[in-house]
């Protein structure tokens, strides 16, 4: 890994470097500045009344620290972290409310704008919350499945409708130890309630309901918004675009789309290829429209449209400084409110969409899903008459790589085998022969504390190196597509030779871009999948997989994580742990999560020994499920397509 440096995004840190020189602040000096308060950081700071903040500090705090109303460390650290994984959950949640609402809106023609593009996936769906859909419209079968997602926001008793989706085996367990989530908010509001000064006091019992209100999450609200997304605007197909800093052209209004909630970017997508669009930013003076997306809803209008990223967290503040951007449209989650600072600097107008998310120096311009493509165009224009303004002040970077995104995992299934013969079989098969030793998620935040992207490429690297296929979401993704990696040329160049094989011959990247962060959910099913295909036990734990996020800093970043483990997978976060002060809640997730419900969770920092105990891990599961030892370049069978006979032989020697 390079040193010294503040990005491993070269074109970032290119802007980097050149903002030193002109005196202006970013993030990675703010981080520089400004320590992490060491009590908080731990977890042992307090502040949920008013008799502190109390710090739980000293060399005996575990045993002897207590708050004013005496609240020992354990108490303290467990609620803060179960606080975290609800402020998560609710934020993915919230998001995919508005996502089940437009989709209502659409349905019943309120919102004209939108349409149902994706019939086969709300069927599907449909059927998986035992909605009928003979002889019904589209909108109707539409209306009736937003309605039920809306429902389970507010359901107060039973089981949020997607726990059905995972395999039997995992539901029991979630069963057995109570943690099945009855409805969305509930489950938020009463994390919120039992952290409340004075209600839960068992170390034990929060972390649990931590893992319960996590799962509300993972296979609610994300999976929701997931669905939702797709029925309204597409079920991603691999796209190719470009990515870094360099996206943003000089002789075009430049328009960032920056935030998460994909419906107001959607439709600037379609206003921005629109005739009257175009000429009038042509007479501004520019030569067109060029949208490129920031962070997740870079990711989804990637995902869909190919439309190019300028990154991820870290880049929203560079992306200004490029001097090019006429707008950066923001709505809701990880926006830095640094941005009108910077913006104060050049031309750039920060306009916010969402009455949720407004910033002071910010202009308005409040997204409306009844009339959403008049104030997409009312964004454009706003944008084009800021065009006259631009200066020649400005990094003005122009490096751009190619990426392929979009492998949802209807496509990732599709492309085993096309429209007859798709299944994840094949996926199977690599695994159990050995030719790939096991898949990883890598996914999550950049943090300034680290060397932006640094740790994401330098273990996505070591992995396909070690024939692990690399799954990825939200800026992990953007890292990999930054860097390059996300093409079907990385395997000839980067790849082991198992793993090689696999990507050659259904010709996709090692690394493979699943989208936003919401879609962490599409990891979930695919995991599902692959233990419905056979092979490879009955439950996700079962699985030879890891999921990683090296350099996160969001709340959401916690619940995704918190919802893998409650899913059975262990999952590995870079930096110091949240709950470092209370080895008694170190020790719930070491011993009591694993006993429980099979998953873990560790944080590291070193990215070697990331390294060692991923690949600990997954061939730790390959020797459960007496699959062949990984050797590189040995395999089983020799191929990708197996037929039936094959397969079983194959089962029988693994057996
Ligand atoms: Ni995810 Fe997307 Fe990025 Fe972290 Fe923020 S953009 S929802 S939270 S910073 S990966």
């Amino acid at each position: 890994m390079e040193k010294n440096i503040k990005s491993a995004d070269l074109v970032a840190e290119e802007i980097i470097v050149w903002a030193k020189e002109q005196g202006m602040e970013t993030a990675f000096d703010r981080a520089e500045k400004l320590k992490p308060c060491p009590i908080g950081h731990t977890g042992a700071c307090c502040k949920i009344c008013f008799m502190g903040p109390c710090r739980l500090v000293g060399p005996d705090a575990e045993e002897n620290a207590a708050g004013v109303c005496g609240a020992t460390l354990p108490v303290v650290t467990a609620r803060n972290y179960l606080r975290m994984v609800a402020a998560g959950t609710a934020a993915h949640s919230d998001h995919a409310r508005d996502m089940a609402y437009t989709l209502l809106e659409a349905a019943t023609g309120e919102a004209p704008d939108f349409e149902i593009k994706d019939v086969e996936k709300l069927k599907k769906v449909a059927g998986i919350l035992d909605i009928p859909v003979e002889d019904r419209s589209k909108e109707d079968i539409a209306k009736e499945v937003a309605e039920t997602f809306i429902a389970q926001f507010g359901q107060q008793k039973g089981e949020i409708a997607y726990i059905k989706r995972a395999p039997k085996k995992r539901q029991e367990i979630w069963r057995k130890w109570g943690i099945v989530p009855r409805g969305i908010d509930r489950e938020i509001a009463e994390g919120m309630h039992r952290t409340n000064m004075g209600v839960d006091q068992d170390p034990e019992n929060l972390m649990m309901n931590a893992l319960k209100v996590s799962l509300a999450d993972g296979w609610g609200g994300c999976m929701f918004s997931t669905d939702v997304t797709d029925i309204l605007f597409g079920t991603p197909k691999p796209q190719k675009s470009t990515a870094s800093l360099g996206v943003m052209k000089e002789d075009e209004v430049n328009i960032i789309v920056h935030g998460h909630e994909p419906t107001l970017a959607e439709m600037i997508v379609d206003a921005s290829t629109e005739k009257e669009m175009i000429d009038y930013a042509k007479s501004k003076g520019a030569n067109g429209v060029n949208l490129v997306g920031m962070c997740c809803t870079a990711n989804e209008v990637l995902m869909r449209h190919g439309i190019p990223t300028a990154g991820g967290f870290l880049n929203q503040e560079l992306s200004v400084m490029t001097g090019l951007a006429e707008a950066i449209i923001v709505d809701v989650q990880c926006i830095m409110p640094a941005i009108t600072k910077v913006a104060e600097t050049f031309h750039t107008k920060v306009i916010t969409t969402s009455h949720k998310g407004k910033m002071m120096n910010a202009q308005h311009i409040q997204y409306d899903e009844h009339r959403a493509k008049d104030v997409a165009r009312e964004i454009i224009k706003t944008a084009a008459d800021n065009y006259k303004n631009r200066t020649t002040g400005g990094s003005r970077v122009t490096a751009t790589t190619p990426v392929v995104a979009g492998f949802s995992h209807e496509y990732i299934n599709y492309m085993q085998g096309g429209s007859y013969r798709g299944s994840f079989r094949p996926l199977n098969d690599a695994i159990m022969a050995g030719r790939i030793r096991g898949v990883v998620g890598i996914v999550g935040c950049n943090n300034p504390r680290i060397a932006q992207d640094s740790i994401h490429n330098y273990l996505a690297v070591e992995f396909i190196k070690n024939d692990v296929l690399v799954v990825s979401t939200g800026c992990g993704a953007a890292s990999f597509g930054k860097a390059g990696y996300m093409t079907p040329e990385t395997a000839y160049e980067l790849a082991g030779p198992g793993l090689r094989e696999v990507c050659e011959a259904i010709g996709i990247p090692p690394m493979l871009h699943l989208g936003a962060c919401v879609d962490n959910s599409r990891i979930l099913t695919i995991a599902t999948q692959m233990v419905e295909e056979g092979g490879l036990g009955d439950d996700i734990a079962d699985l030879p997989c890891v999921g990683i996020a090296p350099e996160w800093m969001s709340e959401k970043a916690l619940a995704i994580g918190t919802y893998f483990v409650a899913s059975g997978v262990y999952v590995i976060f870079g930096s110091e742990s949240p709950v470092e002060a209370s080895s008694v809640v170190k020790d719930i997730k070491k011993s009591l999560w694993p006993e429980r419900v099979g998953g873990k969770l560790d944080f590291i920092q070193d990215p070697k020994e990331i390294i060692e105990k991923t690949l600990k891990a997954i061939d730790g599961k390959r020797e459960e499920n007496k699959l062949k030892k990984y050797e590189p370049g040995k395999f089983g069978a020799e191929r990708v397509l197996l037929s039936m006979a094959d397969r079983r032989k194959l089962e029988k020697a693994g057996q």
